[in-house]
């Protein structure tokens, strides 16, 4: 017995010298409160149970917040993190604080930026092409103007913009550039500036623009987000122009977009381009961890798919999207 015992001890300590420290990774986000990032966090969580690390969810609303998260990470022997900054701009003065403190970072859904606004290429990065996904976005809505038969003449289209974001300005260019393709007026498309990727914000600055082009009959809205083209739509409501008269598709797909889609009653919100929250939780985590462990180099730039997703075809595209 005593044998036995001594030899379980000896092989435990054997395998505990090969094993390097447990695996711990910050997962930062800079909307924590917004169901996109509530999903990511879901799926780095499963991540950390099937694969066995610890995960760290901090919310960084704020640069001063990101970099006492970095530092929050290093004082708990934290290995690296997964991050979507507050401010893309912040992309030199993260990679500086990693390497600091020993830390190997890769970013999602946002890519950091230099000085000059270039992509931080050592940092390796999985996002979405943000033009293709705003295309889709943008010929969801012709396909829809189209099956409701309205003339491209009498309708608004919303942009609701957050241009100082790269992915932010390229998928509702992505948008726009597929509504014009389609022979929608050019004249018709209004910019309306958001302070905040929020649907107040979004709201706020839908109002400004309803108010100053009443003219159209039909109205159509795009945004970088679910929650920008949600803020468009109940603006709109707020004018009376309701379901029949709005075709707003967002982006995400996630809870806020399916909260909208399952009400009883059909909304503006016609759909949302959804996105893999799973892929973008998931996999970065799997990665950045492979990375510490010296397994595997993250790809240095991924970007994954969307599908459009309405109130008809929910189910199917949930289950094409693994989500
Ligand atoms: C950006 C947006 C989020 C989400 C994510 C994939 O960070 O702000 O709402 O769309 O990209």
């Amino acid at each position: 017995m005593k044998r036995t015992l001594l030899v379980a001890a000896a092989l435990c300590a054997a395998a505990w010298a090969h094993a390097a420290d447990p695996v711990k990774i910050g997962f930062l986000v800079k909307q924590a409160e917004e169901p996109w990032f509530q999903d990511e966090w879901r799926y780095a969580e499963v991540a950390a149970k099937e694969k066995g690390f610890t995960l760290v969810k901090i919310g960084i609303p704020n640069g001063e917040k990101t970099m006492a998260a970095i530092d929050n990470l290093a004082a708990q022997k934290a290995q690296g993190f997964v991050i979507c900054a507050p401010d893309v701009k912040l992309g030199k003065a993260i990679e500086r604080a990693a390497k600091r403190n020993n830390l190997k970072v890769v970013s999602v859904d946002d890519r950091l930026v230099d000085g000059s606004g270039k992509p931080i290429e050592s940092i390796p990065h999985m996002g979405i092409s943000g033009y293709q996904i705003g295309k889709q976005v943008g010929e969801g809505i012709i396909a829809e103007i189209k099956a409701r038969k309205w003339n491209m003449a009498e309708v608004g289209a919303i942009r609701v913009a957050y241009d100082q974001l790269p992915t932010g300005k390229e998928r509702t260019t992505g948008a726009v550039d597929a509504l014009k393709a389609a022979g929608f007026p050019a004249a018709n498309i209004i910019d309306a500036p958001q302070a905040k990727t929020d649907t107040e914000n979004a709201f706020n600055a839908t109002n400004i623009a309803l108010t100053k082009n009443a003219k159209f009959k039909h109205w159509v809205a795009v945004g970088l987000n679910d929650e920008a083209v949600l803020g468009a739509v109940r603006a709109a409501e707020g004018r009376g122009i309701k379901a029949d008269n709005m075709i707003g598709i967002g982006i995400g797909g996630a809870k806020a977009a399916e909260n909208e889609l399952n009400k009883p009653q059909p909304t503006g919100f016609f759909g949302s381009v959804m996105i893999s929250a799973r892929e973008h939780g998931y996999q970065t985590s799997i990665n950045l961890v492979n990375w510490i462990t010296g397994k595997a180099t993250p790809p240095a730039e991924v970007l994954t798919k969307g599908m459009l997703m309405t109130r008809a075809n929910q189910a199917e595209v949930r289950k094409a999207m693994g989500q």
